[in-house]
């Protein structure tokens, strides 16, 4: 783990927040690809909808970044923006392209690290170096490293250039897919991290509590409803799917949200394992990077690095959820 001050790298541990809390940081780049280039809601103009303009660099172990893979493969934007991916690996110098299964290096400058695109989008760059990183090879720079706008321009910029006709943000729900967002961000999403990265007995019991009232409340939902907003999927399933995927994986065990496993949930592992199973998601999910990642990387809390064998998960497995989702998608 490192961050850059002033366009250099450091290496140093984050610091917890107050009572051992984890504390995620505020994102730097926050443009938006729009389909004429004019701002979206945050950032400022120049970002047109074009293919082949805009490469994105992720992590498959990472879920933020996982967001914007799902988009981009459910709104067949593949051929559109172009992927590298990163080691799973995190160690001094933060996101590598070092050599390894899977590892897709950077096409466009041969980096190393990824900390050189932040410094080459701005040489004074000071924060983390996170994914996902939204590039434009036209001006030169990172449009945006927010993996919840990346997935939500993801969702409609390049409707004219081609892109899936699928909307994954209604108008009409607008105003209740923003509220269950932050339920699951504050809840499920963010709470993990917050469980594992707990400096304290309170911070841990803090955060492992309202994640199982949520999973629990969520599992009940989905036994009348195929997705959060019934049969309308949209970008709230993508955001929970990424943190449910993980859940057995590597949250159990590793951040010790082991109130319950994913799989002892009667619909919410039906319901993942139906988006599993969407055309296209697999392929975005790599379970050797996400339990490499975790259990190597985080020495504070696994300081052998060893990577656990099971459990075996079989995300193939019938979801018996409804129609075929080719239907529902515009496949
Ligand atoms: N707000 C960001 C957070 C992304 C994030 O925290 N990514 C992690 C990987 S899972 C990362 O790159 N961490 C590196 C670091 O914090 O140094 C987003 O959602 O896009």
């Amino acid at each position: 783990m490192g961050l850059l001050i002033d366009g250099l790298w450091h290496e140093q541990e984050p610091e917890a927040g107050a009572d051992g809390r984890f504390v995620r940081p505020e994102t730097a780049f926050r443009n938006w690809i729009t389909p004429d280039g004019r701002p979206g809601p945050t950032g400022h103009d120049g970002f047109a909808a074009a293919p082949g303009r805009y490469h994105l660099y992720v992590s498959l172990a990472c879920p933020w970044a996982h967001r914007a893979l799902i988009a981009r493969a459910l709104k067949g934007l593949e051929e559109m923006v172009s992927v590298s991916v990163t080691h799973w690996l995190m160690g001094e110098q933060g996101w590598t392209f070092a050599p390894g299964e899977g590892v897709v290096p950077d096409p466009l400058f041969g980096s190393r690290y990824l900390h050189e695109i932040y410094v080459r989008a701005e040489p004074s760059f000071s924060g983390r170096v996170t994914v996902p990183v939204l590039w434009d090879l036209h001006t030169q720079t990172i449009v945006n490293n927010e993996s919840a706008e990346i997935l939500r321009m993801f969702g409609s910029a390049f409707d004219a250039c081609g892109a899936r006709p699928s909307d994954l943000y209604p108008e009409p729900l607008r105003a209740e897919i923003d509220a269950m967002n932050e339920r699951i961000y504050q809840t499920v999403n963010n709470a993990v991290y917050r469980c594992g990265f707990a400096r304290t007995q309170a911070a841990y019991e803090d955060a492992v509590a309202p994640l199982f009232e949520t999973l629990d409340w969520l599992d009940e939902q989905l036994a009348q409803r195929r997705f959060l907003f019934g049969d309308t999927f949209t970008e709230a399933d993508i955001r929970l799917f990424t943190t449910l995927v993980r859940f057995d994986a590597v949250y159990h065990g590793h951040f010790k949200c082991n109130i319950r496993r994913l799989v002892d949930y009667r619909h919410l592992c039906p319901y993942a394992r139906d988006i599993y199973q969407m055309p296209g998601v697999a392929r975005t999910v790599d379970f050797g990077h996400i339990k490499r990642h975790y259990y190597m990387s985080h020495r504070s809390i696994n300081p052998n690095g060893i990577v656990p064998a099971g459990p075996a998960l079989d995300f193939d497995l019938p979801a018996d959820r409804g129609k075929d989702i080719s239907k529902i998608l515009d496949f």
